[in-house]
Parts: C-alpha cells; sequence; structure tokens
C-alpha cells in the first residue's frame, strides 16, 4: 500500500480552534478543566463532540458503558475499520489536552480526508472513551477495560464515587447508556491509534516533535486502610493513641522509600487520601489512601506492591493498628504493536518531524485496546512535562505535528483508495 504523501497535512487552525471550543466546557478555575466523567460537562462535550462529527458526515454508536464511535464509511463495508481517539473526560483539576488532543485530533483526521476528497478502503471511526481518568469511579481506563474484557459491565457498573453514585446510575442519568454491547465490536478492528501529549518532560527536553509510544510502563493501585481510634487530641495521652494519620505519613514515607528503591524508572506516591473525621481536635481513626506505583518492569510491580503490604502491615502492628489492602485498578508493561508503531515512525520521518522512541509513563486506554486490536500511539510535548493540573500546556506546532502523524498513520492503516 502506498503510503500518503508528504504533502498530506491536517488543518491546524481547525484543530486548535477545536480545542480551544470544548475546553469550554466544564472549565476549571485556573484555565483548565473540571469535565469528570458522566458529570453534566461531560454530556455537554459529549454531545458537541458528537455535533462536530455529525457535520463531518460520520454517523454515532454508543455501547453500554457510553464509549462513543464516530464512523466515516470506507469504499469497503465489511473491512475491519481503522480506529483513532482516546478521552474527553478530565481530572478535577485537569488540563486541557489530556485525552482531547486524541479524540479531536481523530475528528481532524476526518475533517482533513473530507477536505481533500480522500476516500479509505477501511471505515474510519473516531472513539471516546468513557471515564478514562479513574478519578471519580476507579480504576483509570474503566470503559476501554469493559470493552476489552478486562472488567465485566456489572462491576464497572456497581463503582461508586466519593458521594455514593453509582458509574451506572450516572451513565443513566445523563443519557449516556448506548444500545450496543460493549465489546461487541472488537474482533473486527484493524487498528487503534491514540496521539497523547506525552505527560512527562522527555521530548520538550530533548526537542523532539514526536514520541514513537513503542511501550507503556505498568500501573497498581493499592487502596489502603488504616484503622485506629478517634481520640481527644488534647487530653489522650501520647503512649494511648491509635493514630491513624500517624500510620498513614508513616506508610507513605515507606512508599517513597520503596519507588526510589527503584530509580530511575520506578515512581510511587498517593494522590487520593481521606482521613476521618477530619477534624481539628480529634485523633484521626481512619485513613484510606490510594498508593499509585508504576513501572516498565513487572517484576518491580510485583516487588513494590509486596514490600507496601509487609511494611504497612509492621507499621500498624507496631503502632497498634490495623491495615487492610484492595487492588483497586492495575495492569501489566505494555508492548504496542509493531506495524502500528513502524506506520508511525514513518510517518514522522516522511514529514520530517524529529522524534524518539518512549515508554509511557501515563495509562492509557491504548494500553488495553492493545488487547484486543493492533494499537500503537503517537505523543506530542507539553510545557515543562506538566500535566493533570490546570497549567497543562502545549503549543499549535506540537499539535500540529502529533496530529499531522496521526493522519498519515490512519490513512496509511486505512488504505487510500486511488
Ligand atoms: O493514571 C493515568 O495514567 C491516566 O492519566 N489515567
Ligand atoms: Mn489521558
Ligand atoms: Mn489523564
Amino acid at each position: 500500500m502506498a503510503a500518503p504523501g508528504e504533502n498530506l497535512r491536517i488543518n491546524p487552525d481547525r484543530l486548535w480552534d477545536s480545542l480551544m471550543e470544548m475546553a469550554k466546557v466544564g472549565p476549571g478555575v485556573a484555565g483548565g478543566n473540571n469535565r469528570q466523567t458522566l458529570t453534566d460537562a461531560d454530556a455537554q462535550g459529549r454531545r458537541l463532540f458528537q455535533s462536530w462529527c455529525e457535520e463531518a458526515g460520520m454517523t454515532m454508536a454508543v455501547d453500554t458503558m457510553g464509549n462513543m464511535f464516530m464512523t466515516r464509511p470506507g469504499s469497503d463495508p465489511d473491512a475491519p475499520p481503522v480506529y483513532v481517539g482516546s478521552h474527553l473526560d478530565t481530572q478535577p483539576t485537569g488540563g486541557k489536552y489530556d485525552g482531547v488532543l486524541g479524540v479531536l485530533g481523530g475528528l481532524e483526521v476526518v475533517r482533513s480526508l473530507n477536505d481533500l476528497g480522500i476516500r479509505t478502503k477501511h471505515p474510519i471511526v473516531v472513539t471516546n472513551w468513557t471515564n478514562e481518568e479513574g478519578t471519580r469511579f476507579a480504576p483509570a481506563m474503566l470503559s476501554s477495560g469493559v470493552f476489552a474484557g478486562v472488567h465485566t459491565q456489572e462491576e464497572a457498573y456497581a463503582k461508586e464515587d466519593a458521594e455514593g453514585l453509582t458509574f451506572g446510575g450516572e451513565l443513566s442519568r445523563i443519557g449516556w447508556v448506548g444500545d450496543e454491547e460493549a465489546g461487541a465490536r472488537k474482533d473486527r478492528m484493524r487498528a487503534f491509534f491514540e496521539l497523547h501529549i506525552e505527560q512527562g518532560p522527555i521530548l520538550e527536553a530533548e526537542g523532539k516533535d514526536i514520541g514513537i509510544v513503542t511501550h507503556g510502563q505498568g500501573l497498581s493501585w493499592t487502596q489502603v486502610t488504616v484503622t485506629g481510634k478517634d481520640a481527644h487530641t488534647g487530653s489522650t495521652p501520647m503512649p494511648m493513641r491509635k493514630n491513624a494519620g500517624l500510620a498513614m505519613a508513616r506508610i507513605l514515607e515507606l512508599v517513597d522509600e520503596i519507588a526510589w528503591s527503584h530509580a530511575p524508572h520506578a515512581v510511587g506516591a498517593a494522590g487520593h487520601i481521606d482521613i476521618s473525621p477530619n477534624s481539628r481536635n480529634v485523633i484521626p481513626g481512619k485513613a484510606v489512601f490510594t498508593v499509585d506505583f508504576r513501572s516498565p518492569d513487572v517484576a518491580v510491580i510485583r516487588d513494590m506492591e509486596h514490600r507496601l503490604k509487609t511494611g504497612a502491615q509492621k507499621i500498624c502492628e507496631d503502632m497498634g493498628l490495623e491495615a487492610a489492602f484492595e487492588k483497586v485498578g492495575g495492569f501489566d508493561p505494555v508492548t504496542f504493536d509493531a506495524a502500528c508503531v513502524t506506520a508511525i515512525r514513518n510517518a514522522a520521518d516522511r514529514l520530517g518531524y524529529s522524534h524518539r522512541d518512549i515508554i509511557s509513563g501515563a495509562g492509557h486506554d491504548a494500553c488495553w485496546i492493545n488487547r484486543v486490536a493492533p494499537t500503537a500511539m503517537v505523543m506530542c510535548p507539553c510545557v515543562d512535562g506538566l500535566s493533570h493540573n490546570e497549567a497543562e500546556e502545549i503549543t499549535r506546532d506540537w499539535a500540529k505535528a502529533g496530529c499531522d502523524v496521526l493522519f498519515h498513520a490512519v490513512v496509511e492503516t486505512a488504505e487510500i483508495v486511488e
């Protein structure tokens, strides 16, 4: 199959305008976004994306997890489609580009094909995967996980947010329960491509336009519950205290020590922390927190999980407290499809963009879709490597470079019909 000519480029201003328009939906308080999954803002963003896709001549299908599939027909309706997309949901203090660049980059690929009057043999399907972030309903990549058969829909529907609302109830409330069984189409996928900001500092630091994502590091989320005893902070003698907050602090020190022991590639922290009763003059009797470990090496992840459990258990026993552990998310390191990776690398070369191979530090829907279809990712830099922060920023040139490469990889795989 002839590769697309190097003159095939997307319309960078239209892409940027769409990014800025979507950023108005579910605004944050500091210039970013708070468009958390299954909120009214998420529903509004979905409708905006749907309207743009329908204007571009695409038809919509939605599955029972709310995953959106916007199809541009190919010349051969029986040919397995090429999928391209990411997620529109954001962190509570999220940026304007995490996930959104991949969804609207997919839309821009279709808009550019329309402009150029190009037909492809394989249909092209632009996707929005529900609840990639896992911030409101753990785990991350929940709906692409159900699609890929990693989680059951029943498990997913029962997930509760901090207010006790369920995933299934909220998906129904915003009116986005589709009629297609989640995963019904997974055996008919030619490929899946995802464009994403790096969310780390490497590409910018090295002055590279494009990250060719060959692998994704593995992730482990362990929810730790430490139980002590609520008591008066003034009248309770120090030797009598069962301070769950103190035990948590010692465990978080241990988490940092474990991650550093596997430097330079392993990382560890706790981003979710709940202390109760969280009153100024009560010794906390309970601490619930989620430890996030990551590494490209699965043996390192297993070692970090084991040392967390044994070390936290000992800290709690020494203090007369109890510890409980629940695995609430995770996936092993991922190797993306060699042919898809090559299509991306050839596109970057053909288009004259500087590039380097890279392992994704963050998890993405592509990590699960890689289980059911040939999958790969394109990354562009982000300013200071900052993400999951409202100050997340990219340049127009980086967005253009990433989407140009995505365009070529998708069109080459979908096969232009002469
Ligand atoms: O957690 C992650 O890596 C992704 O941003 N959901
Ligand atoms: Mn993301
Ligand atoms: Mn994210």
